[in-house]
């Protein structure tokens, strides 16, 4: 695995972290870790001749067979780095992509997870074009073989892009009506936050419904959707979703629009953190942004500390209280909290949206 500190992410040894549990979540052993420091990327390798020798080495020493990148890097640095070391690359959106193809489960996942491959492997293509192209070298002739095949490719998959486009946009209609009809003007209250955070717990503990939770990353891909009593004879409708992670790839917000979409309609969000998190301030920065990047920015938000009952983050509550953000420390596991959280529910959804903040 290959983390490089580029010098602009005071998080480094966050991303460095958590991509290597995202490749053990891909269902990779992780054999060594390489750190390297840049002012910025090689344009070539992403990393500099010296360094690429020391991870040739490194990665022969210990049998090494898949390279993890924990950054995006282009099609052209994806192609050379693995037939400069022999090897498989991933780098971080195609981790990522790796282990929603695994998980993925029904049929919407599937074509998500096929979409947002797609989307990701045209981009790649292009490079692989590029680069047959300037090895052709002539000038103005047009028509070889393999440029034709490479034709023929990009258009297929562009032509397949939109047929999944259109599969999943018929498929949400028809989803959305079966709901509406279920959910008979239910105030509706969506669940959002990091991966591994809780939400299919605290799913679990206000609905009683069996959503599968687990330690693994990215254990939730489809939505779930159930009703919450709030007491009082009042219901809403509860639905747990997809977990955010930093730098989420874009191919993946754009194919799973339908799903996160879920968040962009909701009444309430409810912000679920691992309270005991110190990494919670940066994660809680990352929801915001991919909220903000689907649409959601303006939808009256929760904010929840979970897992009470393995204690709170000291640097994470003084964050909280420097920012004046608002919150409730519950324990899906043990069922602390879950009242007033009803409760708050119950009450912000009466009131007009804007109160809630
Ligand atoms: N101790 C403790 N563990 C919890 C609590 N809530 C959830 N967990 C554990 O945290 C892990 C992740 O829980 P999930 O509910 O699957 O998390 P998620 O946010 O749905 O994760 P993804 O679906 O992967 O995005 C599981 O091992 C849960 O048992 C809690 O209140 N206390
Ligand atoms: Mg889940």
């Amino acid at each position: 695995m290959l983390a490089v500190d580029l010098g602009q992410d005071p998080e480094f040894a966050q991303l460095r972290d958590e991509t290597r549990e995202l490749a053990l979540a891909a269902g990779f052993a992780v054999a060594g870790v390489m750190e390297a420091r840049r002012v910025q990327p090689d344009r070539r390798h992403f990393i500099g001749a010296g360094k690429l020798a020391e991870l040739k080495e490194l990665m022969e020493a210990c049998g090494a067979k898949v390279l993890v990148i924990a950054h995006a890097v282009s099609d052209g640095q994806h192609m050379r780095l693995g037939r400069e070391l022999g090897c498989e690359v991933f780098d971080y959106p195609g981790l990522i992509l790796t282990i929603f193809a695994k998980r993925a489960q029904t049929a919407e996942g599937k074509l998500q997870v096929e979409l947002a491959q797609e989307i990701y492997g045209r981009a790649k293509l292009r490079g692989a074009w590029t680069h047959l192209e300037r090895q052709r070298g002539g000038l103005g002739a047009t028509g070889g073989p393999g440029e034709r095949q490479i034709e023929l490719d990009r258009r297929m998959i562009a032509r397949r892009i939109k047929q999944l486009r259109r599969r999943l946009a018929k498929r949400h209609t028809h989803a959305q009506l079966v709901a509406a009809g279920r959910m008979k003007r239910l105030p509706t209250v969506a669940l959002v936050g990091y991966t591994n955070a809780g939400k299919s717990t605290v799913f679990q503990a206000l609905t009683k419904a069996a959503v599968p939770a687990s330690a693994r990353m990215f254990e939730t891909l489809d939505t779930t959707t159930r009703q919450m009593h709030l007491g009082g004879g009042r219901c809403a409708a509860l639905s747990d979703t997809v977990g955010f992670v930093r730098n989420l790839p874009h191919e993946l917000v754009d194919a799973f629009r339908s799903t996160l979409n879920e968040a962009v309609e909701a009444d309430l969000l409810l912000l679920v953190l691992d309270g005991q998190d110190r990494a919670g301030p940066a994660k809680l920065r990352t929801i915001q942004e991919t909220l903000a990047t689907i649409g959601a920015a303006g939808v009256p938000q929760l904010l929840l500390l979970n897992k009470l009952d393995l204690g709170q983050s000291p640097e994470l509550l003084d964050s909280l209280r420097w920012d004046k953000m608002p919150f409730l420390s519950i324990s899906a596991l043990t069922g602390a909290g879950l009242q007033e959280l009803r409760d708050r529910v119950a009450a912000s959804l009466a009131t007009p949206a804007a109160a809630v903040r």
